[in-house]
């Protein structure tokens, strides 16, 4: 009896550990936060310094297309707690239910936000309910001068006449030519330079749009959304249709491998597209107090600004603007003056039908078909 005795408490205590150290693996799990952003879109030293901060240990995953985001966020159970969604694709997704409301008492650093971003961005989330700007940036031309000039005779780029009139790009075919892939932002590109509403719906429209790209198809090397840094920055390619920032990276790269390569970027002169990436925490995240944690690091000046510093995009941090290095506030290709930022558009919310429509004519496009 007492040896049953002794092995029946040996099991209960056995039983007992072993919950113990699950309940301790559950206490663990709320030290983990899950974040899915862009790629290229941190600094190098943000996640270490809040998990040294917090205690927070980040699993930190990238994407680098809304399409890719929002597949994940309405397949449901992402397993994020904390994603960035450009606006345009929130506002759907808000509607969507995929998204909390915020708790803005538990964000004490909310005040730093810039407040025209903020109105700015309420139009796809009314009254900033579920998210806060992130970044922004614009859509233009990235490009290696010196590859330019041996191809087309100027080493200055300003318009899209360069990539989206068949005799132009057909000469720069040999030096490499990456465009987005993404229809929802390449599209309204054609359409803003046919002169047609950039949020158009009509099929009519879309199909004039998807003739400008087939006819320039043959010269366009590959559609990639990142591959494009890389590719210029060791001059494997000599044009690419990217964002601002991603740009701006290939031309800091190619600077600390040598300066052999330059890079520069030109928002054209009849217009570019604009984005503004937010902050958001999914419906059913799980780490919900590490969520509000991570954002109300994001939300500290010096740690919005340091991001700046090395992504090279504007936040939207208004009280980060003064301690962003002076170089990359200058730059008109990151800042954008007033009368250039009067020529962007912004890439809009479109209806789920419209939005597939543009799938469907950017696959055409892809297979050149
Ligand atoms: N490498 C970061 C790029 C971020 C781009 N966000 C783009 C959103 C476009 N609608």
């Amino acid at each position: 009896m007492k040896a049953l005795g002794k092995k029946l408490a040996g099991k209960t205590l056995l039983a007992l550990s072993v919950a113990g150290m699950m309940a301790g693996a559950v206490h663990a799990d709320d030290k983990v936060l899950h974040v899915y952003n862009w790629s290229d879109y941190i600094a190098p030293d943000t996640i270490a310094n809040f998990e040294k901060e917090s205690g927070i240990r980040v699993v930190y995953d990238v994407f680098d297309s809304n399409e890719t985001l929002e597949a994940k966020l309405l397949a449901g159970k992402s397993g994020y707690d904390v994603v960035v969604p450009s606006n345009n694709f929130l506002a759907k997704q808000i509607k969507a239910g995929v998204y909390q409301e915020l708790d803005t008492s538990k964000l004490p650093n909310w005040k730093n936000l810039n407040q025209d971003l903020l109105k700015a961005v309420s139009v796809s989330d009314p009254g900033n309910k579920h998210a806060f700007p992130y970044m922004w940036g614009s859509i233009g031309i990235g490009y290696n001068p010196e590859k330019v000039k041996a191809a087309l005779g100027v080493d200055t780029i300003d318009s899209w006449d360069v990539l989206l009139k068949p005799e132009n790009i057909a000469k720069l075919k040999g030096c490499g030519v990456s465009f987005l892939d993404s229809p929802t932002e390449m599209l309204p590109v054609a359409l803003h330079y046919l002169g047609l509403p950039t949020d158009s719906q009509k099929k009519d429209d879309i199909k004039k749009a998807e003739e400008l790209f087939l006819k320039i198809r043959p010269s366009i090397t590959y559609f990639h959304s990142s591959k494009y840094i890389s590719d210029l920055a060791n001059g494997n390619i000599c044009v690419a249709v990217g964002y601002s920032g991603d740009v701006q990276q290939a031309k800091s790269r190619a600077a600390e491998a040598g300066d052999k390569v330059k890079v520069s970027y030109a928002i054209p002169k009849e217009g570019a597209g604009s984005f503004f990436d937010m902050v958001a925490i999914p419906k059913d995240a799980e780490n919900v107090e590490g969520a509000y944690k991570f954002m109300t690091f994001l939300q500290k000046p010096e740690v919005m600004a340091g991001i700046t510093n090395a992504v090279r995009f504007p936040n939207g941090n208004a009280a980060a603007t003064p301690l962003v290095e002076k170089d990359i506030t200058s730059d008109p290709g990151i800042y954008p003056p007033a009368d250039v930022q009067a020529k962007l558009y912004a890439i809009a919310d479109l209806p789920a039908a419209t939005q597939r429509e543009l799938t469907r004519s950017w696959t055409k496009i892809k297979s050149g078909k």
